[in-house]
């Protein structure tokens, strides 16, 4: 059996997402009421056999050893580890300089673990992905290097590594973010993208870093400076995506990724989860997405007036342990542990992070509350986009955002 290893890729900026990232690095911003991003990535290694993994992080990085040391302690007796590697500088005074530089700066790890093949993943994905299915694709095909694949809609080619492949699945051109993206053949709507997953066999990309490392010019980045040269002279194949299935998935889940770089995709992947059949299901438990257990009380809802004024409910939302709706409603929101809205209040369509409370009559909608905020008695938000962009930080796509800890007054 190939002896594998993970290398996950959790050391960029995140600048996209901020207010959300001002605290805390992307893969580490909580998703879904109970989990950080990076669970949905570490959650596909480990539900596919492979047990070891090493998450390379750097910016603003506490939040995140904290949640992989308390969520993913795995049993050392048998070899199985995820393991936060902080950038250390190995190999001179610089930070990452890109995500090949991040490998190339770690290439003891390699050396130690001496892997027959190395997937290289992002960090900030929602998707379910058996990835022995691509490696079997990889071996099957005698690949240096496997790109994961899906079809996105022409007008955000611009964002992604944009594929052309052949009939038999080999890559035969590669442009990031380009410009005018080429559409896929017979599909003018549509390009093929990469979804920034990566597998390699172990020679090729030790190879591939070391000569990256040595070009002053390049930009050291896996898509830029590796992917649109490897294919020209290597065997680099296209592993689609869409025939991917896992246990226990729904059709209408086979295809389902979201890159969620910037806000209003992570909020409107975060509503794809209260949908009342959803597209992603998080209660798939035959491949389920791991997170910290904690101990929290259940959920609580109090209060039911006859004349229905002060009802506390939930409807069409997720809601975590510890929360408490006190005579007040929500609806198709997800909520985090801890939060606590209180009576004759209403939040619709919002995310509540960890320990919000929201006052009395407030009336809250389309917006996302960062951790340890408290929404004073009264308030309304999300009616009036000119008052909320006085406020607070507001999206292109009209979300309101509320950063850690903000003083509202
Ligand atoms: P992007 O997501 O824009 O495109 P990038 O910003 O490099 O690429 O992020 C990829 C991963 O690498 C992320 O998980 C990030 O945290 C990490 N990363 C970024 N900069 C880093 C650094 N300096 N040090 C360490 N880690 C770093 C990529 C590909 C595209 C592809 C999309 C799919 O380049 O071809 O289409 O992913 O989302």
């Amino acid at each position: 059996m190939s002896k594998l290893l993970a290398m996950i890729l959790a050391g960029g900026a995140g600048t996209r997402l901020e207010p959300l990232t001002r605290e805390r690095a992307k893969p580490a911003v909580p998703f879904g009421g109970r989990y950080r991003i990076i669970d949905f990535v570490l959650s596909n290694f480990a539900n596919s056999g492979v047990y070891r993994m090493k998450v390379l992080t750097q910016y603003k990085s506490d939040s995140l050893n904290n949640h992989l040391s308390r969520a993913w302690r795995m049993t050392a007796f048998l070899g199985h580890y995820v393991e936060a590697v902080p950038a250390q500088m190995r190999t001179g005074l610089d930070w990452y300089k890109g995500s090949a530089d991040a490998i190339y700066q770690n290439l003891n790890i390699i050396t130690d673990e001496e892997p027959d093949h190395i997937f290289v993943f992002g960090a900030d994905h929602v998707y379910r992905m058996d990835v022995r299915k691509m490696l079997d694709f990889h071996i099957e095909r005698k690949a240096a290097c496997t790109v994961a694949a899906i079809p996105v809609p022409i007008e955000q080619g611009r964002e992604f590594g944009i594929i052309d492949v052949g009939p038999d699945g080999r890559m035969l051109q590669f442009l990031e973010k380009p410009k005018d993206p080429p559409p896929m053949p017979g599909n003018p709507k549509m390009c093929l993208a990469s979804m920034g997953n990566y597998l390699f066999s172990t020679d090729t990309l030790v190879k591939q870093v070391v000569r990256d490392a040595a070009d002053e010019k390049s930009a050291h980045d896996f898509g830029k400076s590796i992917i649109s040269e490897l294919y020209k002279h290597e065997p680099v194949y296209v592993y689609d995506f869409a025939q991917n299935t896992v246990a226990g998935q729904e059709d209408k889940e086979r295809g389902y990724w979201r890159d969620v770089g910037n806000i209003d995709v992570y909020y409107q992947s975060n509503m794809d989860l209260v949908e009342v059949d959803p597209t992603f299901n998080l209660y798939n438990d035959r491949w389920p997405i791991h997170t910290q257990p904690n101990n929290y009380p259940p959920a609580k809802f109090v209060f039911a007036d006859q004349d229905n004024k002060r009802v506390g409910k939930a409807t069409d939302s997720l809601v975590a342990e510890g929360c408490i709706i006190s005579g007040g409603s929500v609806h198709r929101s997800v909520l985090s542990p801890k939060v606590r809205v209180n009576s004759y209040s209403e939040v619709e369509d919002s995310i509540l992070f960890e320990n919000v409370t929201i006052g009395r009559r407030c009336r809250i909608k389309r917006a996302i509350i960062d951790k340890n905020v408290e929404i004073p008695p009264g308030m309304t938000i999300g009616y009036d986009t000119a008052e909320d962009k006085r406020r607070f930080h507001v999206t292109s796509g009209g979300v309101v955002v509320i950063p850690k800890g903000m003083k509202v007054t």
